[in-house]
């Protein structure tokens, strides 16, 4: 079903009217919860497509000569991603103010919806902790902000995931980033090992699956409590599981992409991603879901 690359593979089938989401796309995860949003994650109309895609992995963008398969570089396919800092302050909250700039230098004001939000703004720090799921706002004039949460000294990669359309209307997902520095003393971690299992508010997730890099493969994700499998995930961005990883050493991004349909309050206890790592070694997971209207994000480490 999916063909495209690890970039993004799976696009809303709907253009919402701008107006009509910028409102939705305020919140950030950190206090998300669907309940009282209206309609925004209970809805089965967004099913998994393949949109067309052209940044495979180790391909030339067909804009340019630059691979946007990782998710490292600032512009691609004639899009810049514009922050208007390059350092934030540590220990306090904070906002990433940000456009996204065509060829023309101009900010992007089109954007189409991906999983119930216009753009999706990532923080990890080179260590792979402190991440950190924004969803900015956009104010008329194609400026987002992103309130950013506290941060730790050291140095972060910021990224923007969005689906914009070029000149001739075809949809252009990208994920577009550049480094944030916020000064201070850090103290980095090793990157915890590989595993096959992990823990978050009690709950426990394990996973299974062949997932190579550079291939595409199926990522099972089995959720349990207490011994007992859960079976009353929550949607979240129209899916029982949002799932971010970021490669070590160079943070490359992957986005794995959830499959199945959602339909109420029941997910689980199995959720299946596709999976497509575009680099050999250590990515750490970060698997976001809800139960009981919070949001958890459990993390893990997995070699490809
Ligand atoms: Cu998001």
């Amino acid at each position: 079903m999916h063909t495209s690359s690890p970039l993004r593979v799976r696009r809303a089938i709907t253009t919402t009217t701008l107006a009509a989401v910028v409102g939705l796309a305020a919140v950030a995860c950190g206090s998300d919860s669907s309940t009282g949003m209206s309609g925004m994650d209970h809805g089965s109309t967004n099913p998994s497509t393949s949109a067309s895609q052209h940044s495979m992995p180790g391909m030339p963008g067909m804009d340019g000569d630059m691979p946007t398969g990782d998710g490292l570089t600032a512009s691609a396919s004639g899009f810049r991603f514009a922050p208007s800092v390059s350092s934030l302050p540590a220990n306090q909250a904070a906002s990433v103010r940000f456009q996204i700039q065509g060829a023309d230098g101009k900010p992007v004001t089109a954007f189409e919806s991906d999983q119930t939000k216009l753009m999706h703004f990532y923080l990890v720090r080179s260590d792979l902790t402190g991440f950190q799921h924004i969803h900015p706002e956009m104010a008329a004039d194609g400026t987002w902000t992103a309130p950013v949460a506290p941060l730790q000294a050291g140095t972060y990669r910021a990224y923007t995931s969005f689906i914009t359309k070029d000149s001739t209307g075809k949809a252009v997902p990208l994920v577009l980033s550049e480094q944030i520095t916020v000064p201070g003393s850090a103290s980095t971690q090793p990157v915890p090992a590989a595993s096959t299992t992990t823990q978050v508010d009690g709950y426990t997730l394990t996973l299974s699956g062949d997932v190579k890099s550079g291939m595409a493969g199926t990522l099972t994700v089995a959720v349990s409590q207490g011994g007992k499998p859960v079976t009353d995930l929550q949607p979240y961005l129209d899916t029982y599981a949002h799932l971010t990883a970021f490669h070590e050493g160079d943070l490359a991004f992957a986005h794995l992409h959830p499959q199945g349909t959602v339909n109420g309050d029941h997910g689980g206890p199995t959720l299946s991603f596709h999976a497509e790592l575009p680099r050999a070694g250590n990515w750490r997971l970060f698997v976001q879901f809800q139960t009981g209207g919070t949001l958890r994000t459990a993390t893990v480490t997995l070699t490809a």
